[in-house]
């Protein structure tokens, strides 16, 4: 693997699962980690700490304290991620749902694409462990969202995904209003309107052994208002600013 990336993980008491995740990313060269915890009370920050130690230079933490959110971590991982010499920033969740040894694939895929997403629903994708519930609403979730949107990837809420960090880096990250699924999917919809080149590599999602899952009524909640807030929102919707004519 010639392209350096940096995988940036949320995590909230997750720790039984991120010693094993980090071993597993460690195995591929170029790989660096930023561990994005929410002062998680299992004590998960002092486990990735640890880890840091053992994997000196490759895996650093972020501890946060003030208003826990799975979006909001993301955006404070990406603002440090977009600061250091990498040419790729990944996202994947600590649970073991995505596996790390996919992550080549995705990394391979975006010599062509300014953003991968690890996807359930292409030829290929698989999920694994679901009861039906949870494959009706996730389904559902996203012919809802295409349809709204307009967007044209198969699975819009999945979390492993890898962007070129020079995209990323174009993304107002300050301005993005979501939090929960919610978050992923606005990702998604201003990077498509920014016109980033988007691409789809098939994973297979294990659900989750350990710890608990963190989705809420609050959060599906959301996700069924965000499809209409994005396209209804003059800055979610707006373009890139066309490139200049006499550079
Ligand atoms: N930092 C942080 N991470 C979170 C929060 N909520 C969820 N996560 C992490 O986000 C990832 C996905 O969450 P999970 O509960 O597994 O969602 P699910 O897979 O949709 O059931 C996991 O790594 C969680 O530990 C949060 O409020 N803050
Ligand atoms: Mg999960």
């Amino acid at each position: 693997m010639n392209q350096s990336a940096l995988v940036i993980i949320p995590t909230y008491n997750e720790r039984a699962n991120i010693p094993v995740l980090i071993a597993g990313l460690m195995q591929h060269a170029g790989v660096r980690v930023l561990v994005v915890d929410d002062n998680s009370p299992d004590g998960t920050g002092a486990v990735a700490e640890e880890l840091g130690r053992q994997h000196e230079g490759r895996v650093s933490v972020l501890h946060r304290t003030a208003n826990r959110g799975f979006g909001r971590s993301y955006i404070d991982g990406m603002k440090q991620a977009i600061s250091e010499p990498v040419d790729l920033i990944c996202q994947m969740d600590a649970d073991l749902s995505h596996d790390p040894a996919q992550l080549p694939a995705l990394i391979a895929a975006a010599a062509h694409a300014d953003m991968v997403i690890g996807s359930r629903y292409i030829p290929g994708g698989r999920i694994v462990n679901w009861p039906m519930k949870r494959h009706v609403l996730s389904r559902f979730a996203n012919a809802y969202i295409r349809a709204v949107t307009r967007v044209s990837a198969h699975d819009c809420t999945s979390g492993y995904r890898c962007w070129k960090r020079s995209a990323l880096a174009k993304l107002p990250l300050d301005r993005f209003f979501s939090d929960g699924y919610s978050f992923l999917v606005e990702m998604l919809f201003v990077a498509h309107r920014r016109g980033c080149r988007i691409a789809e590599v098939p994973i297979t999602f294990v659900e989750r052994r350990e710890g608990e899952s963190k989705v809420s009524r609050a959060v599906l909640l959301e996700s069924a208002i965000t499809p209409w807030r994005l396209i209804s929102n003059p800055e979610s919707s707006r373009k890139a600013a066309p490139a200049p004519r006499n550079p």
